[in-house]
C-alpha cells in the first residue's frame, strides 16, 4: 500500500509541472492568436540553453513583425533586440498584462543596427507590443523557466 501512495504523490507532482508549462505556453499563445501577431504560425521556438538569443524588430515583408515573435528560454538569457532599419520607428513595450516587465525599449527607434541587451533573470512569461504597430499585429512573447 506505502508504494502505491507514492507513486501517486509523483503523478500528482508531474501533473502540476505539466500544468504550469501548459499555462506559460496557452498564456503565450492566447495572446499572439488574440493580437493577429504577424509572423506567428503557432510555434513557440525553443531557445532553451542559449546565452544569448536575437530578436530582430521590424522583421517580416513589410518590417512589421518580430522574428522569431515567440519563444521558449531559459532563466538568465539575454535577449539582444536589433533593429533591422525596415518598417518605420519601433519600440518593445512590455504589455501591462506582462508577468515580466523590465524589459524592452521604450523610446522609438527607426536606424538599422539600433540594439538593446535584457538580461532575464525571473521565470515567467514576457508580452510585448510595438506601440506604433498596435494595428499591424506588431506583437511578441517569450517563456523563461
Ligand atoms: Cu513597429
Amino acid at each position: 500500500m506505502d508504494d502505491d501512495e507514492e507513486t501517486d504523490d509523483e503523478e500528482m507532482d508531474d501533473e502540476e509541472l505539466d500544468d504550469e508549462e501548459m499555462d506559460n505556453e496557452e498564456q503565450v499563445d492566447t495572446y499572439l492568436t488574440e493580437n493577429d501577431a504577424r509572423g506567428y504560425d503557432g510555434d513557440i521556438e525553443d531557445l532553451t540553453d542559449e546565452d544569448t538569443v536575437e530578436v530582430a524588430v521590424g522583421a517580416g515583408d513589410e518590417g512589421l513583425a518580430f522574428d522569431p515573435p515567440a519563444m521558449r528560454l531559459s532563466t538568465g538569457t539575454t535577449i539582444l533586440w536589433e533593429w533591422t532599419g525596415e518598417g518605420g520607428s519601433h519600440n518593445v513595450a512590455p504589455d501591462e498584462e506582462s508577468e515580466i516587465q523590465e524589459f524592452g525599449e521604450q523610446e522609438l527607434f527607426e536606424e538599422a543596427g539600433h540594439t538593446v541587451e535584457d538580461t532575464i533573470d525571473e521565470d515567467g512569461v514576457g508580452l510585448y507590443v510595438c506601440e506604433p504597430h498596435v494595428a499591424q499585429g506588431m506583437y511578441g512573447a517569450f517563456i523563461v523557466e
